[in-house]
């Protein structure tokens, strides 16, 4: 219970009967004596890590870090940090990458939004639990059963706070306090009576609707000829059409989703300085840019102007010795919008100047909106005792292999921006090469809160699956990870949901990437010398010692797996 509540109570109470005021004042105490009880049998439970040997904490107070977890959604590896794209403006990851360590070959265990954050949040290799579509956690036969990062935290005395996209079916009771309660992804392009694809988008790529098919500056308001419905054309915040986002200029428009969680961060920063209640904390901030649609303030389009925009190198015909389209068909996401794109614009370039622009607008603002969040916490007392973890739940194909999308087993949908920064602990600066993987989180976040108990809700949960990152953060070439030599990602097939072999793999080492569909077709890329998975090797002779190698290794990965489901 939060001290504002209890004052509110005693707000009534003073208006109330004396009796009642005497039974909510017994409660108030009992609670206060709760809660402070509670506390202490937290602390007594918990290791003292304030001298402990190369304790993360550097005051001599008794505390335990504090956690911020900044996601992205859909964030390639185009952030200066890993060397993405050489266009892009991302000063404030760039910054903290500085003061932290960057993972630079850090895989998404599933590319796409629901199963990958449940997996993160779980710990829970997303072939492990079944879940490879988009029913939420709470509803799957394994992860119901497993706790939350956040569970888990409150469980070991932390307070929890959250605002944004962070699971993708949110669940407010797992958080202690939940911030701003609004559609993410807005605003959307509303023509008075449906959301729709952004009337500047031409066709036939609008036409895949007001997600997907829609990119726009904010100050190019939805206009359309004539309005076809009850309501008045514009921006919306979301599907129940109730709520508008008002522009008139750059100056005086209402937020973006974004902009209110990153505007709630900073405030509850401020806020939980001056409640000084002794309690660490673990807050997350999931932003949802650049996930479309790719709406952005104009500012951020203007940073890129369309005739500066250079494509990332993409080869002719790099689809023609990939064999995505002998598992999933031309109409399946990726392939069909990367036609639509082709089909809407003179040539494909220009149509992915066109989305790619976009794209680096929506970066560059979530950018400054990550700014102001870690600037919040630099400032405050939380600076040196806070761990700070930024990533995103996978990346986004550009064009690269006839592909527009997330969720193909290829570098740009797998690889993900991963910065720790762990005060006391991290090596500011540094970059570890070893492959790891967002099952990681939840064991080092574990590891280095000292976090304590089971972390499923009973036998039929599964324990997390990833290793803790913490070795790496003090020395980045550590050499003895108890961790895998490379990482793994699934790409579900829906249809053969309960036969784990039956699913798409890549497995991607410091060197190489494998890539094993439910056909038995496969890839193998060499990326000493081919960063862009150009020139599939799986068939050259030369390359089948390697080539099993690393299939062996997956299939250990996955059959380990297979054997604790089957006890
Ligand atoms: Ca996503
Ligand atoms: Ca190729």
């Amino acid at each position: 219970m939060s001290y504002a509540m209890v004052g509110n109570e005693s707000t009534i109470a003073d208006r109330s009967l004396p009796v009642t005021r005497f039974f909510v004042l017994f409660i108030f105490a009992f609670l206060l004596s709760f809660s402070q009880i509670a506390y202490s049998i937290a602390l007594s439970t918990m290791p003292d890590v304030s001298h402990a040997a190369g304790s993360i904490i550097t005051a001599s107070t008794n505390t335990r870090p504090n956690v911020l977890l900044i996601m992205c959604d859909d964030l390639n590896d185009y952030s200066g940090a890993f060397g993405g794209h050489h266009q892009v403006r991302t000063p404030n990851i760039d910054k903290l990458a500085k003061s932290g360590v960057v993972f630079a070959n850090a895989q998404s265990n599933c590319p796409v939004c629901s199963p990958s954050r449940n997996s993160l949040f779980t710990g829970v290799y997303t072939h492990r639990s079944g879940d490879f579509e988009w029913t939420p956690h709470d509803k799957q036969p394994v992860l119901k059963n497993c706790k939350t990062l956040m569970e888990y935290f409150r469980e070991n005395g932390y307070t929890v706070l959250g605002s944004g996209k962070l699971l993708h079916h949110n669940r407010k009771n797992l958080w202690d306090e939940w911030g701003v309660e609004i559609n993410n992804y807005g605003p959307f392009a509303f023509d008075g009576n449906d959301l729709v694809g952004h009337p500047s988008v031409p066709e036939p790529f609008r036409s895949i609707g007001a997600v997907d098919g829609s990119f726009a500056p904010l100050s190019d308001v939805p206009a359309f000829p004539k309005s076809t419905g009850p309501g008045k054309p514009g921006w919306i915040y979301s599907w129940d059409k109730k709520r508008y986002l008002n522009y008139i200029d750059a100056n005086n428009r209402d937020l973006t989703p974004d902009e209110m969680h990153a505007e709630w961060a900073v405030r509850k920063i401020k806020e939980l300085e001056r409640r000084n209640d002794h309690k660490p904390f673990f807050m997350g901030i999931g932003f949802v840019r650049p996930h479309t649609p790719l709406y952005a303030p104009k500012r951020f389009f203007d940073m890129f102007p369309i005739e500066e925009i250079e494509l990332s190198p993409i080869k002719e015909g790099d689809a023609e010795d990939c064999y995505y389209t002998s598992v999933y068909p031309l109409t399946r996401k990726g392939p069909r919008y990367y036609r639509l794109l082709r089909e809407s614009y003179p040539d494909i370039e220009t149509g992915l100047k066109n989305f790619l622009q976009a794209y680096l607008a929506c970066i560059a603002f979530v950018d400054e909106q990550i700014g102001a969040v870690l600037d919040a916490l630099n400032d405050s007392k939380f600076r040196d005792n806070t761990i700070v973890v930024f990533t995103s739940d996978h990346g986004w194909n550009i064009g690269e292999k006839e592909y527009l999308f997330k969720n193909s087993p290829w570098e740009e949908s797998t690889r993900i921006p991963l910065i720790m920064r762990a005060p006391g602990r991290s090596r500011p600066g540094s970059t570890v090469d070893h492959p790891v993987s967002l099952i990681d989180i939840f064991p080092t976040l574990t590891d280095l809160c000292r976090l304590k108990g089971d972390t499923r809700k009973n036998n039929a949960g599964a324990r997390p699956d990833g290793f803790s990152l913490g070795p790496f953060l003090r020395e980045p070439e550590f050499q003895n990870w108890n961790g895998p030599k490379g990482a793994l990602t699934v790409l579900g097939v829906g249809q053969n949901k309960k036969d784990v072999l039956k699913q798409n793999y890549a497995y991607r080492t410091r060197d190489w990437r494998y890539i094993l569909y439910q056909n038995g077709e496969e890839e193998l890329y060499d990326h000493r010398d081919d960063p862009y998975e150009w020139d599939n090797l799986a068939g050259d002779e030369r390359y089948a010692e390697k080539k099993q190698k690393l299939k062996n290794q997956m299939l250990n990965i996955i059959k380990k797996d297979l054997e604790t489901i089957e006890k």
